[in-house]
């Protein structure tokens, strides 16, 4: 295995079937990326350890998933350069706008890319970084090209009865 250029973290396990999705379109485009839990809340040190050591790991773009209290995303693009693309979980109490919020609105200095809330997030988060690995990966921008001309082409003219 290649040393991974993407670590996709999430607060909980039970935040796994929202962000795979992510996980989904890095493996189809053959990007190595790790996966972790580190919670904001319930793993601070292990968030402080895992932005500390990002950039001497070779991480190039962290994927941050969280609900609720989503605090993740941002402490973590505090702790480290490493651009952070924020995905809001989808919460049960207030359907993902407390994690949309929670993550958005981060202060001067210390900015998240936000996804939309939920697995859409998600696959557009891997397919964010795919795009800013792409910047100096020619043989991925060949497969990010490709990848969305499937999806345009497999878009059908014409609606038809469900
Ligand atoms: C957040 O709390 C996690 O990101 C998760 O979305 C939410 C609930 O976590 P669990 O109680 O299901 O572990 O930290």
């Amino acid at each position: 295995m290649s040393t991974p250029t993407v670590g996709l973290i999430m607060g909980s396990q039970s935040d796994w079937a929202t962000m795979k999705p992510a996980a989904d379109i890095m493996d189809e485009l053959g990007i190595a990326f790790e996966t972790r839990i580190v919670s904001a809340h319930r793993t601070p040190d292990r968030l402080w350890d895992y932005g500390r050591t990002a950039v001497d790991r070779g991480l190039r773009v962290i994927i941050a998933g969280a609900g609720g209290a989503a605090h993740l995303p941002g402490m973590m693009a505090s702790k480290t350069r490493v651009p952070v693309i924020g995905v809001p979980v989808q919460t049960r109490a207030l359907s993902g706008v407390d994690s949309l919020y929670s993550i958005l609105q981060m202060p001067r200095g210390y900015p998240v890319a936000t996804m939309a809330i939920g697995a859409a997030g998600a696959a557009n988060a891997g397919l964010m970084a795919a795009a800013i690995l792409a910047l100096h990966d020619t043989g991925l921008a060949g497969r990010l090209d490709a990848w969305r001309a499937a999806l345009s082409a497999s878009i059908p003219q014409e609606p038809v009865d469900d």
